[in-house]
């Protein structure tokens, strides 16, 4: 992975993504793209930057050859609760536009990165350190465009070559860029307003437990995975990883460790409850240790430490506390 094109460069993974790649790879070597441009925003202005509709094939192509890019890594999607409200454009944005970064990584003989989630598992497999080989039916559409495009990325390698990778993420927290229309965002939201309000009124139910990691251990992973030997990868499309399991109330838990007052209240939304209670409480990520040395550096008080702390600094600097 040497030069690489990112699509989705402006989402919560991207925007880390492209930052953490401009630092390893050389501003020169990490062509950032999304949908849209915006103003004053460092993944646009400090960088490389195209915009792009992943849907837009010949762009897409134009793109890897103008800059003789040697990696795809293909982020652009719709999250899971923006997908249960629009499920058919969910399903055409995320095929179509994996089917053309696939196709790309084909013909210009590309490495390929596009992530799964723990959302590719449904209700009827095992909830409690779900194995990495198991049934796989999704009752989200985001989870079916998951499972589908695991699929997708294996018959690419074993057809055409492609040396395609991906792991499976659980819910991601990060205090850069906000996240958009998923179910884990509650982990995300909770911490800043724990800072501005002192409270915060969850919508996903007390004993909900469901995978998280830290966002510095989820690009620390896909630089691992992409930089791994082939030679010991197995399994490829796509790897569970993870770092804690945790419901609701124990990250409030957490958080009052280090804001006592802080006040937890709950009203459930039974769409995102439903989607979170179909996914595992929590998954096994041995294969991930074993083919490519998985390895998360933060559990939870790790996490509420650095987000109230890096958080704390983003509002004072914005003159929001
Ligand atoms: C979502 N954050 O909530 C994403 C993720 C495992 C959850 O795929 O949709």
């Amino acid at each position: 992975m040497k030069k690489v094109l990112i699509t989705g460069a402006l989402g919560q993974i991207g925007s880390e993504l492209v930052a953490r790649l401009r630092n390893d790879l050389g501003l020169n070597n990490v062509i950032a793209t999304d949908v849209r441009q915006l103003e004053n925003n460092p993944i646009c202005e400090e960088g490389i930057f195209e915009k792009l509709d992943v849907k837009d094939y010949d762009k897409l192509k134009e793109l890897a050859q103008k800059y003789q890019v040697d990696t795809i890594v293909h982020l652009a999607a719709l999250l899971s609760a923006t997908a249960e409200k629009n499920p058919k454009f969910a399903w055409d944005l995320n095929m179509t536009g994996l089917m053309n970064a696939l196709e790309v990584a084909k013909e210009l003989k590309l490495k390929f990165f596009a992530p799964s989630s723990i959302a590719a598992y449904g209700p009827d497999a095992n909830p409690d350190n779900t194995p990495q080989d198991t049934v796989m039916h999704p009752t989200t559409m985001y989870g079916v465009t998951k499972v589908a495009g695991e699929l997708l990325e294996n018959y690419y390698y074993l057809k055409y070559g492609v040396d395609s990778r991906s792991v499976r993420f659980p819910g991601l927290i990060s205090y850069k860029v906000e996240p958009g229309g998923g179910t884990t965002d509650y982990a995300v939201d909770i911490y800043y307003q724990a800072i501005l309000t002192g409270k915060y009124e969850c919508y996903i139910a007390q004993g909900t437990k469901m995978d998280m990691m830290y966002m510095d251990d989820a690009i620390e992973a896909v630089v691992k995975l992409m930089n791994a030997d082939p030679e010991r990868l197995i399994h490829r499309n796509s790897f569970n990883i993870t770092a804690m399991s945790f419901a609701p109330e124990e990250v409030a838990a957490s958080i009052k460790k280090y804001i006592p007052n802080f006040e937890m209240t709950y009203k459930v939304d039974p769409v995102r409850q439903a989607i979170a209670e179909s996914w595992p409480n929590s998954i096994d990520d041995s294969c991930a240790k074993a083919e490519w040395d998985f390895s998360p550096q933060f559990d939870l008080d790790k996490m509420t430490q650095e987000m109230l702390t890096k958080l704390t600094k983003k509002f004072k600097a914005e003159g929001k506390i």
